[in-house]
């Protein structure tokens, strides 16, 4: 097939075509959504040729693939990502322009898939984007959510939660392909048969099935002509499934009866790092690997490839233990459709998979109760039982008897309820296990599965996160790219150590003088966005303070509202001169689950403060706080650019990593941050001095909770902190009402599991080194440019050559 002409005219001629033939409108009558809807096929159209090229090659000379399996993919609009890749950005404005149309309406149509929750779902997409741009053969398999993270509205201050239909205007970018469809089954039991050799035959009957529907998405290499796959999959009624119900008679029950099939991938669990045992969940989680497996065995038996070789065609990543249930899967496929004997099954199996821990909190860790697993998948309960027999075995091999040891080891948990411990099946599987930042992946081995650690300390390793360069500073910052480009040439876009070549750059007074105007510029594209998205106004003359991130409280957003609260306390009591206050805009952007009480509190609060603070006269050019709702990476894009500080400030020990951190180092913003997660390293690249660092380390942390963490002798020991605290209990923030944000105060006093009374007086020191150095203009601009030459390491690129060298000996298509 051929490739449309890659010149204006050519760009012009394909799109005018795709408005007539595809959307059914002339230039004339057509809408900004006809036009953004042909943009997107004519886009498509340009990749095509590389699409088809880069499966054929694959088909023909097939290496070794990752199938990197997620529940989550937080992808981002495509649009301005897909020009990116395919080099044509420049043509598609002019020849939009020349069709008198705006380049930046039609962008602005373009509602973000948002299946996935935060940093997980983000990073699945960060890796897809290098694996692509690196050359290396890979499909992300997932799950096509009808409706992905919601929408979140404010009402009063308080988080409500709208249904994100993305779908509604249509989906320019997937192609579906229901020829592909792929069954799923579910529930009945198993039965036991001998054959003719005397050998044991087991046969899974299930009782109800539904059908997997393949959407691909192209995943477009930066400018290297390689397209890859994304195979996200839908859930739809089977046939038999209708029939069987029809028969009876019942039309109502059969109509009803495909709600339920479509169910399974309806909706996007909004549990960010707290998953609820939900059966829907574990259908969703089984469904998406049952088609991915299915998907890429199928076509190895199609070439007659035996599939005792399989760990030479694919490895599966596992993105956290989402999609563990594929390992009893493929012990399934092999023992009982492909006839392998259990140990035969289990030696290919262990080299399949590897897999990747993304949290320490203990509550984050999924178990599936037994009877449930049992109920809805018999035949993989069974196998995780032979799986644990035969594990416990090596384990009594190796340790001796050690029946403690055992039962802290099985992948069956007796209490509180018989259930299967995932992240062990996992590990057990897993032919590498890594945490996700070097401390995170240190925690692992100590904390979290030491005596696997133990067993095997050789499965142990560490990738530390990356991020995508292209999406985060070349498509969202145009401005410093091409600052960049200009500076040390246009190379560092995939290789990304590059940046280094601006470390002298920091010292030319031109420089730093473009980058404080690529700052201005980017902060007034920010106002420009706020005020039209979400009515907000802010001062681009102020420091702009971000928290971005999930609400939760480890990541401690209260910490940064008893700031705030702190700095309002002071102006207006007098005890700190406005004066002496540098201006300062903190931008906060979170979502709740909607089942997390404390979070949506935590909500409220900031938008209550925020209120207040904002209308007082007294703290006026000072102190200014914005809340906008449903903060995505559309609008992300917009607010990292245009930062002055990151604000990383988690207990330490409790973030993986974060990837936020990164984002904002690269773009030009100094964090403030506690010693966890990627922060650890961000601080080590980019020097002690450029980075704001306080609070307890983990080793403190862990002392404290073992002597017994008092947050009441902070409160009482410490005047400002007292009286911010009695501020918000007063009802200042509650129009009188003392009772509003009592949940708040009272765990704060109380509780505080997460100890941010213990590091708010090194929290408030650390902000005033912040505020004294960015009176220095100069000194402040070096920092800036010196985290950008220094953050090369964090580029995704980078984790993914890790994850090839360490985990998936895969290798780039030359
Ligand atoms: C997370 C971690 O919380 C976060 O620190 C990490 O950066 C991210 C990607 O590795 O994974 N784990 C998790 O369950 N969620 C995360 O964002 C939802």
């Amino acid at each position: 097939m051929g490739t449309p002409p890659v010149t204006v005219d050519g760009f012009v001629r394909e799109f005018l075509h795709e408005l007539n033939s595809n959307q059914g409108v002339s230039l004339s009558n057509s809408s900004v959504n006809d036009q953004y809807m042909a943009l997107a096929s004519t886009v498509r159209n340009y990749l095509m040729a590389r699409w088809l090229e880069t499966e054929r090659l694959q088909r023909e000379n097939p290496h070794k693939t990752v199938g990197y399996l997620s529940a989550e993919y937080l992808l981002g609009r495509q649009l301005g990502n897909d020009l990116l890749s395919s080099g044509l950005i420049d043509i598609a404005e002019e020849a939009l322009n020349q069709c008198g149309i705006d380049f930046a309406v039609l962008r602005a149509q373009e509602v973000e898939p948002g299946l996935g929750n935060g940093g997980l779902g983000r990073l699945a997409a960060c890796f897809i984007d290098s694996l692509a741009t690196m050359n290396v053969p890979c499909i992300g398999y997932g799950i096509r959510y009808e409706y992905g993270i919601f929408r979140q509205t404010f009402v009063d201050g308080r988080q409500v939660e709208q249904p994100d239909s993305w779908l509604s205007l249509g989906s320019p970018w997937e192609f579906a392909h229901p020829e592909h469809g792929v069954q799923v089954n579910f529930g009945g039991h198993t039965e036991k048969t001998v054959d003719e050799n005397g050998n044991e035959k087991t046969t899974w009957v299930p009782d109800w099935n539904v059908l997997g529907v393949p959407y691909n998405y192209m995943v477009p290499g930066y400018l290297n002509g390689r397209v890859n796959t994304l195979r996200l999959w839908s859930a739809q009624a089977t046939k038999a499934f209708d029939l069987q119900i029809f028969n009876s008679g019942d039309y109502a029950d059969a109509v009803r009866a495909q709600t339920f099939a479509e169910n399974i991938s309806k909706v996007l669990y909004p549990e960010d790092s707290t998953p609820q045992g939900k059966e829907l969940r574990l259908q969703q989680q089984y469904f998406f690997v049952a088609c991915s497996l299915h998907d890429f065995i199928a076509n190895q038996l199609e070439e007659g490839f035996d599939l005792h070789k399989l760990d030479e065609r694919i490895i599966f990543q596992l993105n956290d233990t989402h999609p563990v249930i594929a390992v009893p899967e493929l012990m399934r496929i092999l023992v009982d459709e492909q006839g392998f004997g259990f140990d035969e099954a289990w030696e290919v199996t262990q080299k399949c998979f590897a897999y990747t821990c993304h949290t320490l909190l203990p509550e984050a860790l999924e178990v599936w109760p037994v009877s449930l697993l049992g109920r809805l998948l018999p035949r993989h309960l069974e196998l995780i039982y032979q799986i644990n027999d035969a594990f416990l075995e090596d384990v009594r091999a190796k340790f001796g008897n050690d029946e403690m040891r055992v039962r802290r080891m099985s992948i069956i948990a007796e209490h509180p309820e018989r259930s299967v411990r995932m992240a062990y099946l996992a590990t057990v599987a897993g032919s590498k296990v890594n945490g996700v930042a070097a401390l995170h992946s240190q925690l692992l081995r100590d904390k979290v599965l030491p005596d696997f650690n133990e067993m095997w300390p050789m499965k142990f390793t560490n990738v530390t996160n990356g991020i995508t360069p292209r999406r985060f500073i070349r498509l969202a910052n145009r401005s410093l790219s091409t600052l960049i480009s200009d500076s040390i040439g246009k190379g560092w876009v995939n290789d990304l150590e590059r940046l280094r070549e601006l470390e002298p750059y920091a010292e030319d007074a031109e420089f730093r003088k473009a980058f404080r105007e690529v700052k201005a510029f980017n902060k007034e594209r920010l106002a420009r966005t706020l005020e039209q998205r979400d009515g907000i106004q802010i001062d681009q003359n102020h420091m702009l303070d971000v928290m971005v991130k999930r609400l939760h409280e480890y990541k401690r957003q209260s910490l940064k509202v008893l700031h705030v609260v702190t700095l309002y306390n002071e102006i207006i009591s007098g005890r700190l001169d406005p004066a002496d206050v540098q201006g300062r805009t903190v931008v906060f952007g979170a979502k709740a689950a909607p089942g997390y009480k404390m979070a949506k509190d935590t909500i409220h609060l900031i938008n209550k403060v925020a209120e207040v603070v904002n209308a007082d006269e007294r703290v006026q050019g000072k102190l200014h706080v914005a809340f906008p709702a449903n903060y995505n990476v559309t609008l992300a894009e917009k607010l990292i650019p245009a930062a002055d500080l990151s604000e990383q400030i988690s207990l330490a020990g409790m973030e993986a990593s974060g990837t936020g951190n990164m984002k904002f180092a690269l773009n030009g913003a100094l964090t403030i941050g506690t010693d966890d997660g990627a922060n650890v390293e961000i601080r080590e690249h980019v020097g002690d001095e450029n980075f704001f660092l306080f609070g307890m380390t983990e080793p403190e942390v862990a002392d404290l909770g073992a002597k017994g963490y008092n947050p009441g002798s902070h409160y009482e020991g410490d005047e400002r902190l007292k009286g911010a605290i009695d501020l918000i209990a007063s009802g200042a923030f509650s129009d009188g009402d003392r009772r509003v944000f009592e949940p708040i105060v009272s765990n704060w006093l109380t509780s505080d599991r997460f100890m941010a009374l213990a590091d708010y007086a090194s929290y408030m020191d650390a902000q005033a080194k912040v505020e004294a150095s960015y009176a220095d203009e100069d000194a402040w601009t070096k920092s800036a440019i010196l985290n950008i030459a220094r953050s090369g390491f964090f580029s995704s690129d980078r984790s993914m050559k890790d994850y090839i060298r360490e985990i998936w000996h895969t290798m780039p298509v030359l």
